[in-house]
């Protein structure tokens, strides 16, 4: 096992990562920018090193800030979080190059299931469904015509090194693929350095299901069950669960199997989260592969009891699983709430600011993954989340009023949150019945829909 790790993140991720070492007995090495001189996370390392300015760009993005650290603290490894530096090919090579073992899959990997039409093609091979839509990169307005007529319109235009909800595009009609696609392509250009775009058929009201894998260096594969992250507003997910309520055992049983297959068949390493769409019929198909730790991985934690940061420190180190996937149970239920510093009545505007009062519920059942303490500042240069809150119940309802008596009894003064919100949505009667798709919050959350 590693004697010293580095956390190259910050916030409520640095945090957990820190306790999975000190669980495991590592000693711990923080980054920070000069604007987190007092978080949390610095406070709870054995080490800190400042890596530079504010802004993310040059701080928690700053390769050579964050490789040097590592080398005067003699850090053997480095965690990336999640967001950050998590999914970049050319970090995992520097770590490579330099010698420190890069918690994640290898640097090829990373590559690989970041151009997602390699992506697609790889795992369409291999036998895992994907979206129906272009087999390659779409060169032009001709061809992208050519291949929208075979699948039938609306189409989604996406970007190859695009991911999440950056660049996307439904196209209705052959008039308005002129227009989309050069537009698609300059957004692209200018957020992933490539133009490079793929059609795919366009799923009506889909819900967002992704199932967790944890893969060793022996080609070990196991799932870890699906999460539902339909709940997302413009692609910022609110909240997640497991199970989702739209999929039964034999349907758990099939996404698992697809994603252990799309592991296994680009030799997947470490931690990672296969993604994909379900249709009203019950179909599922693969759109993209996380390679990092995941923002709502707890709800899985909480279901399996599988603590997935120390299982991804124990695979980086050479340790192989000793989990088999015969002994993984799905336990309950669990929700879990991400509480932002932002208003949900004015889309979500983040509101920075000094934390002046916070008291975190707890009881049985209930988990808070955060970085905010008394006194934390929400700065504006960074991700506005105040903390997460996970409730595990045996049923999905008692998971619920669980999780409503914990935000109601949560105190954060001197910034707005999304509690007021969060609550709308638990109490949502559409939710309550798990009718929720990738639209449920601006179908569902008007004031007509909510009686
Ligand atoms: C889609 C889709 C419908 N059809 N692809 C958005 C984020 C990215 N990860 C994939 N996304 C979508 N891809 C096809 N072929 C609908 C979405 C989508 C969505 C997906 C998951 C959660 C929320 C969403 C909100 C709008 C659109």
């Amino acid at each position: 096992m590693f004697e010293k790790l580095l956390v190259a993140n910050r916030g409520e991720i640095a945090c957990r990562i820190l306790q999975a070492c000190r669980e495991l007995k590592i000693q711990t090495v923080a980054v920070y920018s000069e604007a987190d001189a007092d978080a949390l996370h610095v406070q709870l390392a054995d080490e800190a090193v400042c890596i530079g300015p504010p802004p993310n760009k040059d701080s928690y993005l700053n390769v050579a800030n964050i490789i040097s650290a590592a080398v005067i603290t003699g850090a053997e490894a480095i965690h990336p979080g999640y967001g950050n530096l998590s999914e970049s090919a050319t970090f995992a090579e520097a770590c490579e190059k330099c010698k420190i073992t890069f918690v994640g899959p290898p640097a090829h990997i990373i590559a690989r299931m970041g151009d997602k039409v390699e992506a697609r093609r790889t795992l369409r091979e291999a036998g895992v469904p994907v979206v129906p839509g272009s087999s390659d990169v779409v060169r032009d307005v001709r061809e992208a015509r050519e291949v929208a007529g075979e699948l039938g319109y609306p189409v989604m235009i996406k970007a190859a090194l695009g991911g999440g909800g950056t660049g996307i595009r439904i196209i209705h009609n052959a008039e308005q693929m002129g227009p989309s696609l050069d537009a698609a392509r300059a957004e692209a250009r200018a957020a992933f350095g490539s133009g490079d775009i793929y059609l795919e058929k366009y799923l009506p009201e889909p819900r967002h299901i992704e199932v967790q894998v944890l893969a060793d260096n022996e080609g070990n594969v196991i799932h870890l069950g699906e999460r539902d992250c339909s709940i997302q507003y413009r692609h910022q997910k609110l909240l997640e669960e497991t199970p989702s309520p739209a999929v039964s055992s034999s349907l758990r049983r099939r996404l698992g199997e697809a994603a252990v297959k799309a592991a296994q068949a680009v030799d997947y390493r470490n931690a990672g989260t296969v993604e994909f769409l379900l249709d009203q019929r019950g179909k599922f198909y693969f759109i993209e592969m996380n390679t990092r730790i995941q923002v709502e991985h707890p709800v899985t934690e909480m279901l399996t009891g599988v603590d997935i940061v120390r299982e991804q420190i124990r695979i980086a180190a050479g340790e192989h699983l000793d989990l088999e996937q015969g002994k993984i149970w799905f336990n309950g239920h669990a929700i879990e709430c991400r509480i932002l510093a932002a208003d949900g009545d004015r889309g979500f505007a983040p509101s920075p600011g000094r934390v002046t009062r916070w008291e975190a519920p707890a009881g049985p059942g209930i988990r808070v993954d955060t970085g905010v303490g008394p006194g934390s500042t929400i700065s504006v240069y960074y991700d506005p989340m105040i903390a997460k809150v996970i409730c595990w119940e045996q049923t999905r309802s008692g998971a619920i009023a669980r999780m409503e008596a914990a935000l109601r009894g949560m105190v954060v003064e001197g910034v707005r949150t999304t509690i007021p919100y969060h609550l709308r949505i638990l109490g949502n009667a559409y939710f309550r019945r798990g009718e929720v798709d990738t639209h449920f919050l601006e179908r569902r959350m008007t004031p007509a829909e909510e009686g």
